[in-house]
C-alpha cells in the first residue's frame, strides 16, 4: 500500500485479464499499464473484450495510454511471455484469426492450459452462454456504465423529463434496485459456465464477460472470472507455487493519473 513503488516486479507463472475495453472511455488503461509494468509472467492470457470494437464503431476514442497497453503486451510477447489472446464479443472480429500468430500473440477462440499442480484449466470469454441467459445484455449494459456516467445520464434524463412536465425519477436508484436481480443473473452465469466445464472434463474454467471477478468451487469445478479493467481493475494470477488468486490492482497503488489527461489519438494500423 506504500506510494513508493518497488522496482522489483511481481513474478507469476500465469496472468489472466479480460474486459479491458481499449477504445472505450471507461477503460482504466493507466491502471493496467501500471499492473503490466509491475509484473512478470510466463503466460499472459487475454480472455476477451480487450479491444472494444463495438464502442469504437460508435465513437472513435484512442488515447496514447490505450496504444501503450497494446505496445506493452506486444513487448512482453516478444520477450519472455507466451501471450494467448481469446477474443470476446466486443472484439469478435479477431475470432476469424483463431489459430494464427500475430507478433508472437497466439489467437484462439478457446484454450486449455495445465496449471503447475496439474489441473486442466479451460479458458473462454463466456459470451457463448448468453443465449442460455435472460437479460444478459442488461448486465453487460450495467457493467459497461460507470456510476458517474449513470449520474450524468440521470441529469440529462431529468432535464428532459422536467421539460415534459414529469417528476424526478432516479436512474441511479433504478440501477441499484436491479443489482439484486443482476446478482441472481451472475450466479446463473457462473453455474452455466461451471456445468459446461464439468461436462467437458475440465478441473477449472477461466472466463470474463460479466465484469464480476470471482473464484468459486461449483459442483467440483473451480470457476474463475478475472473481472474487468473498467471499474474493478482485477486480474487472476497463478503464483510460482501454483496458488491461484485474484488481484485488485486499484487497491494496491494510488499514483496513477487519469486517462483524460492523455490526448486522444487515432490508432496506427500496423
Ligand atoms: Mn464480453
Amino acid at each position: 500500500m506504500s506510494p513508493k513503488k518497488s522496482s522489483k516486479p511481481l513474478k507469476y507463472r500465469a496472468i489472466w485479464i479480460s474486459d479491458v475495453h481499449l477504445g472505450y472511455k471507461g477503460c482504466k488503461a493507466e491502471y493496467l499499464l501500471d499492473f503490466l509494468r509491475s509484473t512478470e509472467t510466463e503466460y499472459l492470457f487475454l480472455v476477451g473484450d480487450i479491444i472494444d470494437i463495438w464502442s469504437m464503431k460508435r465513437t472513435m476514442f484512442w488515447p496514447q495510454a490505450h496504444n501503450n497497453v497494446i505496445r506493452m503486451i506486444l513487448g512482453k510477447a516478444k520477450h519472455n511471455t507466451k501471450v494467448i489472446y481469446i477474443p470476446g464479443n466486443h472484439d469478435e472480429e479477431f475470432r476469424a484469426y483463431s489459430g494464427i500468430v500475430f507478433g508472437n500473440v497466439e489467437i484462439h477462440s478457446e484454450y486449455t492450459y495445465e496449471s503447475l499442480d496439474g489441473r486442466r484449466i479451460h479458458m473462454l470469454h463466456g459470451d457463448k452462454y448468453d443465449s442460455m441467459m435472460q437479460c444478459s445484455r442488461f448486465i453487460e449494459f450495467i457493467g459497461n456504465l460507470s456510476y458517474d456516467f449513470i449520474l450524468y445520464a440521470n441529469r440529462l434524463l431529468d432535464k428532459a423529463r422536467r421539460r415534459l412536465g414529469f417528476p424526478f425519477w432516479s436512474l441511479a436508484k433504478y440501477v441499484k434496485n436491479n443489482i439484486k436481480n443482476a446478482m441472481a443473473h451472475i450466479r446463473k452465469f457462473e453455474n452455466i459456465v461451471a456445468a459446461d466445464a464439468k461436462k467437458r472434463g475440465y478441473d477449472m474454467v477461466v472466463c470474463g464477460h460479466i465484469h464480476h471477478a470471482d473464484i468459486r468451487l461449483i459442483d467440483g469445478v473451480v470457476y474463475c472470472n478475472d473481472g474487468d479493467w473498467i471499474e474493478h481493475c482485477t486480474a487472476l494470477v497463478e503464483q510460482l507455487d501454483g496458488t491461484i488468486e485474484l488481484i485488485h490492482w486499484s487497491d494496491k497503488q494510488h499514483a496513477v493519473k487519469s486517462d483524460s489527461e492523455a490526448l486522444p489519438e487515432f490508432p496506427q494500423v500496423a
